[in-house]
């Protein structure tokens, strides 16, 4: 390529997505990639106000040695990583390793937005704590003209005399201003194809809306809080048409928060995509108390397949103590409806929550075996550095405050009611029931429930001496 190609002028932004799928367990388990829809918006903003850009995504690299590469030929005015608390450690060392090469270092994305500090005093010159768009484009013309950059709205840089923060810069307010993600700077064949291998569907993700306006206890929203901003529909339908012709993807993960937050916007989205028929299936996340039967026609029409529902707990008790904001009927409503209209349903549970007692278990035990959804994942809760959960088990926390390698949800990162065994042998016991739950239909009723009643004796056998065991440690999680 020629020099100059290489090189164009003008400011220069070298995006990073620090994530490397091989070394997360979990996605070993569960193959879920999308390239970062973040740095994609990002980078088609940026391409648009007139900013060079590559990406470097390291989903599918043994390492980091592609950015220090793109960083010599490229030589970007600006380094820009994503950062997630699972990618922290990466992304420092990546920092830490390009500033020696020249460029500014930029973090952004939820976990610097968090811990801003941290990322500064281990390498980031600058942290962009909210809404990137037109703060990236602000910092890269002020750091290729060399103009100063501490001070710039809506970030934290280090200054002479410690962190400075700019003041801030309001939201967007118009989602539709965004240009269409900048897939190509990614592989998208590679992510198209893992999933046309494994699933036979080409699938992407796709965002229609920033911020949730609901505020549970142990989520964390660093960069949009409770705002909550949506696109129109009609941009929303164009994304979908470009995604099906440019890149015949034939199933679509809508990747909102909470997808469908306005009815009337649903409804006409919905109403779209039968029009147009899109051909496309799709799945959501959505709140129980949202997911309303009678859409659930149109919805299907539309191409729904599967709903993620965010049930956490079979207790009233605990969904209070999570600030949930949905009541049980309204699960059971929801489970039930999705079921009669034959959309498959993948739960979302939540073991180990401060104030859940052996009864709080049992009880989202039986809710799950009533139900039977065909996908779930019980995990163990999360402290999320940011939120009222981190804060509350704070004192608790073995010296990590949370986990930076692997997906998360499989250990006890806090000093919870019961000791970590005891956890694991409850998501194996929901492992049982769901297989249990599958067996159905194939075997008689009767010998189901007789392997139930034989998996509850045999579970009550192993995890009992657990709880004894943690009684003697009075007061533990509550
Ligand atoms: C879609 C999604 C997924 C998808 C796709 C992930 C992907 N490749 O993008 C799937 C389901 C696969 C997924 C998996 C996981 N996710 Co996820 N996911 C989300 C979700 C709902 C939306 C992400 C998104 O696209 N946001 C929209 C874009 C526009 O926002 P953004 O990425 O934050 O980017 C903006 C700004 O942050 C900023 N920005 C971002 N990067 C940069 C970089 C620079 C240089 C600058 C200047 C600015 C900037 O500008 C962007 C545009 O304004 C968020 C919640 C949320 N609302 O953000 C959780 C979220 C990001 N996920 C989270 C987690 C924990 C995970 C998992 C670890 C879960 C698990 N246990 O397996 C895995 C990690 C896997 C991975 N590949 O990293 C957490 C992260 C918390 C944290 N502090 O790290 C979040 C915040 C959810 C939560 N509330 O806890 N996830
Ligand atoms: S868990 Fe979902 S509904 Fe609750 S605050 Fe977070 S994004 Fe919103």
């Amino acid at each position: 390529m020629a020099p100059e190609l290489l090189t164009p002028p003008g400011p220069r932004v070298l995006l990073v997505d620090p994530y490397v799928a091989r070394e997360d367990p979990m996605e070993r388990k569960f193959v879920e990639l999308y390239p970062s829809l973040g740095l994609l918006t990002l980078g088609a903003y940026l391409r648009e106000q007139g900013v060079g850009v590559r990406l470097v995504d390291l989903t599918f690299e043994r390492d980091s040695r592609a950015v220090i590469a793109a960083v010599e030929e490229f030589r970007p005015h600006l380094v820009g990583v994503h950062t997630k608390t699972l990618t922290a450690e990466r992304a420092m060392e990546l920092a830490a390793a390009v500033r020696g090469q020249g460029p500014v270092t930029v973090a952004g994305g939820p976990d610097a937005a968090t811990r801003p500090e941290v990322y500064l005093a281990r390498g980031f010159d600058v942290v962009v704590p909210g809404e990137g768009e037109p703060t990236l484009v602000d910092l890269a013309r002020r750091i290729a003209e060399r103009r100063p950059f501490v001070g710039t709205p809506d970030t934290i840089a280090r200054g002479p005399d410690g962190a400075v923060r700019g003041p801030s810069r309001p939201f967007l307010r118009d989602l539709d201003v965004l240009p269409l993600p900048a897939w190509e700077l990614v592989d998208m064949e590679r992510y198209l194809g893992a999933w046309e291998r494994s699933t036979g569907e080409r699938r992407a993700a796709v965002l229609t809306s920033r911020g949730c306006p609901f505020d549970c206890s142990w989520c964390s929203k660093p960069t949009f809080g409770r705002t909550f901003r949506q696109q129109s529909p009609e941009r929303v339908l164009a994304e979908l048409r470009a995604l099906k012709e440019r890149y015949r993807v034939s199933y679509v993960r809508f990747c909102d928060d909470v997808f469908g937050i306005s009815r009337p916007w649903l409804e006409r989205l919905l109403r779209g995509m039968i029009d147009e028929r899109l051909g496309l299936r799709f799945e959501c996340l959505a709140r129980v108390d949202l997911l309303k039967p009678d859409l659930l026609q149109s919805m299907r029409a539309a191409g729904l397949e599967r709903v993620y529902v965010g049930v956490e707990s079979g207790s009233q008790k605990m969904l209070d103590l999570m600030n949930r904001g949905t009541k049980l009927h309204q699960v059971e409503r929801t489970a039930a409806a999705l079921r009669d209209a034959g959309v498959r349903q993948f739960w979302f549970l939540m073991l180990g929550y401060p104030g859940e007692t052996e009864e709080d278990l049992e009880a989202t035990f039986q809710l799950f075996r009533r139900f039977s959804p065909e996908e779930y994942s019980v995990s163990i809760a999360v402290p999320v550095p940011g939120t009222r959960f981190h804060e509350q088990v704070r004192p608790r926390l073995p010296g990590r405050s949370s986990r930076t390698r692997g997906s998360g949800g499989s250990s006890l990162l806090f000093e919870a009611a019961f000791p970590e065994r005891f956890y694991r042998w409850e998501q194996r016991r929901f492992g049982l029931e769901a297989a249990l739950g599958k067996a159905r239909g194939r075997l008689s009723p009767r010998v189901v429930e007789g392997l139930g009643r034989a998996a509850d004796r045999f579970h009550h056998r192993v995890a009992a001496p657990l709880l004894v065991g943690d009684r003697r440690r009075p007061g533990r999680g509550r």
